[in-house]
């Protein structure tokens, strides 16, 4: 799933002292900023202005875990911190921010956490802790693993909605075996293996894992980028790895090895294309961006297994 984009404050030099009372800021900015645009304002370049908050904003797409963002953050020549949300305009103002660089509106990290006391979630910036636009049935610290909290913001109809999410993947108390990574929506478990084997070879020896894992499915976007950190753990140079999806049956009729619907996909651009009329295994990471490609089976790559966690 998810994760791993920020987004990032710096709160400007404040001239006008303390000037952070919120409440009365944000009155005047439900009157004055209905139809708020992006402007860089005071802003250094590339980054985004919000004025009740004498503030500048900017996303970015590299994908860290929450702690490293707000290290990044921090070393950054203003010295800001991943950003607080403190009502529903500046909650849009941010979802602007993100679309600015990503029009997709992807998941981003921001401030909020309560990775000091399970359910006492604070800002790192030492913002009040009063607006509030949870998703549905959030936060719900699923697999007692998720203290980090991102927005996303739904391209159908441009509401807001915040989820908790896993922290980085691997942290000591996730529910996969070690060197694994757990990915709630499925509640399922992913390693990357380096060693290079044809796609059967491949299948069967996550086959005989101790939890009897597949090659991987790949559901969503957020799953594939998921799967492409997982990768990233073990190589960061974004290798090619075998995934589940085959065409061995029948020329074209794509299936998942360990049956899940074939729905989501990923096709690098003219991707299927049977090269030499003898591809029938799929790959990510064909140009370096989780994006597939059909490969031919017998080609030598390494691979992504996942088990369920709990079958029953
Ligand atoms: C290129 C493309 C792919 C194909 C490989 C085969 O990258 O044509 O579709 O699978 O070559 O090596
Ligand atoms: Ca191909």
């Amino acid at each position: 799933m998810l994760l791993l984009l920020f987004l990032l404050l710096s709160t400007l030099a404040n001239s006008d002292g303390e000037g952070t009372n919120n409440s009365l800021v944000l009155k005047r900015t439900q009157r004055d900023l209905q139809n708020y645009r992006l402007v860089r304002g005071p802003c250094d370049e590339n980054w985004f202005y919000f004025p009740p908050l004498n503030s500048c904003y900017r996303f970015f797409s590299d994908k860290r875990a929450w702690m490293a963002a707000e290290e990044f953050c921090n070393q950054l020549p203003h010295s800001g911190h991943v950003a607080s949300v403190i009502s529903s305009i500046h909650d849009n103002f941010i979802s602007d921010v993100v679309g600015a660089v990503d029009e997709s509106k992807p998941w981003a990290w921001i401030g909020l956490n309560d990775r000091s006391q399970e359910g006492n979630f604070t800002w790192i910036d030492g913002s009040l802790y009063s607006y509030r636009n949870w998703a549905q049935n959030e936060p719900n610290d699923r697999g007692h693993n998720e203290d980090c909290v991102t927005i996303h913001y739904s391209r159908m109809n441009n509401s807001s909605e915040v989820e908790e999410t896993q922290q980085d993947p691997g942290k000591p108390d996730n529910p996969c075996d070690k060197n694994w990574f757990y990915f709630p929506t499925l509640k399922s478990c992913y390693r990357y293996f380096c060693n290079s084997r044809a796609w059967q070879d491949a299948e069967e020896f996550c086959n005989h894992l101790p939890h009897y894992a597949h090659l991987a499915s790949v559901i969503s976007s957020s799953h594939n980028r998921f799967i492409s950190r997982v990768i990233d753990t073990v190589n960061s140079n974004k290798p090619e790895a075998w995934i589940g999806l085959n065409d061995i049956c029948k020329e074209g009729t794509y299936m998942w090895i360990d049956g899940t619907d074939y729905a989501y996909r990923n096709w690098g651009k003219g991707e299927p294309n049977d090269y030499g009329h003898q591809e029938d295994c799929v790959n990510v990471n064909h140009f370096r961006d989780g994006t597939w490609n059909d490969a031919p089976c017998n080609k030598k790559i390494g691979f992504v297994c996942s088990y369920l966690l709990y079958s029953n």
